[in-house]
């Protein structure tokens, strides 16, 4: 089992490729894991973004934030998309053409993956395009105003499942978008946060080093969106790992790694406490977030046995 990389001393560049000056509001978890993600990735790379938060904060007519080339899409098609990109330069190249090298990235939110950019990601996975696609999920559709999406976890308050006396927030369970893009046999899939920012920017350096497509599912805390104070954001971050809400795992070729496994969980009460989104849970209710926990947890760390 491999040890998380999180105190090594590594030389991280400087260079940003998205710069501050940037409209995020003050705490954004994806942003700074945005962040990390460029500087991973360094400046040979075609950025495809969807529409979402990262876009809209950063790319407000007449400024930019971007110093690498930027394609903002729609909201659904960022992976259709890069997949043309990518397929013109090879054409380009067939022709004689003598291009910059440039690895294709193509980033969008939860709801543009999970949801409404399903198919698209999909066909480009099945068609074996030379990309990386990576998913920041802030578990919810945030910058249209919090309505909850396919990765928004049981119990959350959403302004379109907001928790009261006919609803308890989000009904049903997170989709698994890591195992939907393993079922594509695609050979580089992982999970990571902003909390953990050498797992992740090591894992942005193995995804592009793939050839053919990669993803990178990346939990981005929300302090607007998940009722916290602006400086819990890596805290609650790491509780999420540390409690097995969200384990860090690799899975390479089909074989799956635990990054990170700590002797003994924390309950999932450590996460979900500091969080206003869950603030109305009953005992019952954090009890049943527990059992699923547990259930997955064990699930991962089967198939990393294996
Ligand atoms: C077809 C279509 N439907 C709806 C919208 C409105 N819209 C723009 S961004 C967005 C939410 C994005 O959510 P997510 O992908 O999770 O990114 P986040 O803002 O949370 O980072 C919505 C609903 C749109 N632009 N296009
Ligand atoms: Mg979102």
């Amino acid at each position: 089992m491999e040890t998380l990389s999180i105190y090594a001393p590594r030389l991280v560049t400087k260079r940003q490729s998205l710069t501050p000056g940037h409209r995020a509001c003050s705490g954004c978890g994806e942003a700074l894991a945005l962040k990390f993600v460029m500087k991973a990735l360094g400046r040979d790379v075609i950025v495809v973004m969807s529409t979402g938060c990262m876009e809209i904060i950063s790319s407000q007519l007449p400024y930019t934030a971007w110093e690498v080339p930027w394609i903002h899409t729609l909201f659904e098609n960022a992976a259709t998309v890069a997949t043309g990109v990518e397929s013109a330069r090879k054409a380009l190249a067939r022709k004689g053409a003598s291009l910059p090298k440039a690895k294709v990235v193509a980033i969008g939110g939860d709801g543009a993956t999970f949801d409404i950019g399903l198919g698209a990601l999909s066909g480009a996975f099945e068609r074996g395009h030379d990309f990386l696609y990576v998913c920041l999920d802030n578990e919810a559709y945030m910058n249209t105003g919090i309505q909850r999406s396919s990765a928004t976890p049981y119990g959350a308050s959403t302004t379109t499942q907001p928790a009261g006396k006919a609803s308890f927030g989000q009904s049903t369970w997170k989709k698994n978008m890591p195992a939907i893009a393993v079922a594509h046999d695609i050979a580089y899939v992982a999970t990571a946060s902003a909390s953990y920012p050498f797992d992740l920017m090591n894992k942005v350096k193995k995804a592009i080093a793939v050839e053919g497509p990669s993803y990178l599912h990346i939990f981005a805390v929300c302090p607007t969106g998940w009722r916290i104070p602006t400086d819990m954001t890596i805290r609650v971050g790491r509780l999420a790992v540390e409690t097995g809400v969200f384990p860090l795992y690799e899975v390479e070729n089909g074989k799956y790694s635990l990054n990170y496994d700590p002797p003994q969980l924390r309950p999932v009460i450590d996460y979900l406490k500091p969080q206003g989104r869950f603030r109305h849970l009953t005992p019952e209710m954090v009890d049943k977030i527990q059992q699923r926990v547990n259930k997955e947890y064990a699930r991962i760390k089967e198939k990393a046995a294996q």
